[in-house]
């Protein structure tokens, strides 16, 4: 579970080498409940890389790789990325029961937290044909969340309804790709996910300050 105190995610999407990631983070970290980090990083700084930035800040890592490939490679992934300080990690859905079921109950024991991706931020038709099967899916599956899109608030709130309050719902899409600030929580996320609108700031520092002044007052 991620500990709320701000209602925002840092999309970490960056090519940096570790040490300008780090004195980045190190400005902000105060201002965010948990950093995601994923291909960027996996392709560019490394597993050991990862490491070290888990190492060197204090926070929750979200490793969003979107993982869906059959049960024991799934299995694999969640144990190295434990041993890399992951926290958690975003999964697809789409594999279905029989390829996510073990690595449920593997991420309970290492406690590692699964959050399903079950809408995207753009397209995603198929997922969306499927919500209701998906969200009970992760239900029975025993997962901390769901990842939801800022840009269909009515995912959000039908997510919301079907889910009460045991899950924890967090949501991309937020400031480039047309999602509102505040919007999304104010719609019944958990956290907004924030990447470039944050890092592609000139004063990030100030963008992050007026994205969590939305989500305490929100105007949608
Ligand atoms: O658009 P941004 O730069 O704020 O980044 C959004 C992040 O959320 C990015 O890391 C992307 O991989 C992730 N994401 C989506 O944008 C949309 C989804 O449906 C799921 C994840």
């Amino acid at each position: 579970m991620i500990i709320r105190h701000n209602g925002l995610i840092l999309a970490f999407d960056v090519d940096w080498d570790t040490k300008r990631s780090i004195v980045f983070l190190r400005g902000i970290m105060d201002l965010i409940d948990a950093v995601k980090v994923g291909w960027l990083q996996l392709l560019n700084i490394g597993p050991n890389g990862i490491k070290e930035l888990t190492s060197g800040i204090n926070t929750y890592f979200l490793a969003d790789i979107k993982l869906g490939d059959i049960a024991h490679i799934n299995e694999y992934v969640i144990r190295r990325l434990r041993d890399l300080g992951i926290n958690g990690v975003i999964m697809h859905a789409v594999t279905g029961r029989e390829n996510l079921n073990g690595v449920a109950k593997l991420s309970r024991d290492l406690g590692i937290d699964i959050f399903l991706l079950i809408s995207m931020s753009s397209g995603g038709e198929l997922y969306d044909l499927n919500l209701d099967y998906n969200v009970k899916l992760g239900t029975e599956l025993g997962i901390a969340g769901f990842v939801v899109p800022a840009t269909k608030p009515n995912i959000i709130r039908r997510v919301r309804s079907m889910v009460g309050n045991n899950y924890q719902l967090l949501s991309p899409g937020v400031g480039v790709q047309g999602g509102k600030p505040g919007c999304a929580t104010a719609s019944g996320a958990d956290f907004e996910i924030v990447g470039r609108s944050i890092i592609n700031s000139e004063s990030p520092r100030e963008v992050t300050l007026s994205i969590l002044s939305a989500i305490k007052d929100p105007r949608c």
